[in-house]
């Protein structure tokens, strides 16, 4: 098979891409190891920048972000004693959306035979080849039965566990990481959030976050140390211990049900440097993973893919291999900002078991200084709502 750009990966990075550079008529094709309800089957993401809308709105996909995403005008802080609302809205004339990314990626899935968008499900021993030439390709089975694409780019979104990243020369690559001391333990159930804006909390116990997919459809975390398994974790343990951290006002408006999932994520800060090697790009949580406290994650890969469609068009249809050569820096200097963000909301909302009474002591200043500030309150408004491509 030989085509002008290969995706690895069905995730959202790699259907954000395909779409755009099939809407700019660059042909691509996408590979996925999952099968198309298996990918479904993830519950991620939730909260949408300007930019992820943008991207869908771009692509003429927005019609049920628009009808079924709930627009967000601001978000609260909580810290046991006090909610502070950050109002973004007002602060920086910018929303948020909220809208699964379960129900993002199967818009683009469902679009994606009207865009002549090929995309290969279930495929196996996924392996790219020469890419520091020209002529870069990728091979992969499927029920037994050798393939292979040949391309002028391939781009790895194929997420943290996925080949691509792995194929960069450890000469050239550079990694930054820092592991939490904990996990996000989340639950989704069909019952009306207990607030129409997201609450995060700082609770002695630990933090907790209240959000929601719909007016029908919430979405609830804790955080657990790591030696935590999710069958010590039966429902109403879980919505006991979230009416604790969340607060009475909070608390008085839970309606509990039981759990459609439930799932502990591990939260980690990470960055892969570059992401472009050769005729190789990255996307996505394949170059970079951010703690959800921003909610970061899904936003991040659209701004790498809007990077990386303006390259590869520039490339393909005005012959200007500079804009290629330019995509990692691009791309990087936002990651590194949304990284910086992500860490210090999770500092500043987490309880650290290292942590001594000297840090706790800073975290109750910096929660005092942001009740006071409207100075902070636009600093976080501004990272929360998404920094400009
Ligand atoms: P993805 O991981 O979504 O997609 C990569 C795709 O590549 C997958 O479909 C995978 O099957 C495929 N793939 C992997 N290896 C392959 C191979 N060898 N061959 C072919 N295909 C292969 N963000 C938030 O903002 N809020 C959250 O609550 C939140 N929760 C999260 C929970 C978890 C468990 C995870 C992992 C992430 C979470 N995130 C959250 C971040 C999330 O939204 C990611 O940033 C987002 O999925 C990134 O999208 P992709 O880069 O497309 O990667
Ligand atoms: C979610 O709704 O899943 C969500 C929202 C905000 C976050 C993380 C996750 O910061």
């Amino acid at each position: 098979m030989k085509t002008q750009v290969a995706i690895i990966g069905a995730g959202p990075a790699g259907l954000f891409l395909g779409h755009l550079l099939r809407s700019e008529g660059i042909d691509c094709v996408v590979i996925e190891r999952q099968t198309p309800d298996r990918v479904l089957s993830r519950i991620r993401a939730g909260v949408l920048e300007q930019i992820t809308v943008g991207v869908m709105e771009r692509l003429g996909l927005d019609g049920r972000l628009k009808d079924e995403g709930l627009v967000e005008e601001g978000f609260n802080l909580a810290d046991g004693e006090r909610l502070m609302r950050i109002d973004v809205a007002n602060l920086t004339g910018k929303t948020v959306v909220v809208y699964g990314q379960t129900e993002i990626t199967r818009d683009l899935m469902e679009a994606a035979p009207a865009r002549g968008l090929q995309v290969e499900y279930g495929v196996e021993d996924v392996d790219v080849h020469a890419i520091e030439s020209d002529a870069p390709f990728v091979t992969w089975s499927r029920d037994g039965a050798q393939h292979r694409i040949d391309a002028r780019f391939i781009v790895g979104c194929d997420g943290f566990h996925g080949p691509s990243r792995k194929a960069i020369p450890a000469s050239v690559a550079r990694e930054f990481e820092r592991v939490y001391p904990f996990g996000w333990l989340g639950i989704l159930a069909d019952v009306p959030p207990c607030n129409h804006e997201l609450i995060y909390a700082n609770h002695e116990r630990g933090f907790a976050l209240a959000s929601m997919r719909s007016q029908t459809r919430s979405r609830y975390y804790i955080d657990v140390p790591l030696t935590e398994r999710l069958e010590d974790w039966p429902d109403e343990r879980l919505w006991d211990e979230l009416a604790i951290r969340l607060g009475p006002d909070a608390a008085a408006n839970i309606v509990r049900g039981p759990a459609l999932e439930k799932s502990i994520a591990p939260v980690r800060s990470y960055v892969f440097e570059p992401m472009r090697h050769g005729s190789l790009l990255l996307c996505g949580d394949a170059a970079h993973i951010v703690p959800p406290t921003g909610a970061k994650g899904l936003n991040l890969a659209a701004s790498d893919v809007h990077y990386a469609a303006e390259a590869l068009t520039a490339f393909f249809k005005r012959n200007d291999a500079d804009a290629i050569s330019h995509y990692s820096t691009k791309a990087l200097a936002r990651v590194w900002k949304s990284e910086r963000f992500s860490w210090s909301l999770t500092k500043l909302m987490h309880r650290f078991s290292e942590d001594g009474p000297f840090e706790r002591a800073m975290q109750v200043a910096e929660l005092d200084y942001i009740a006071s500030s409207k100075a902070a309150h636009m600093s976080i408004a501004d990272n929360y709502v998404g920094l400009p491509v």
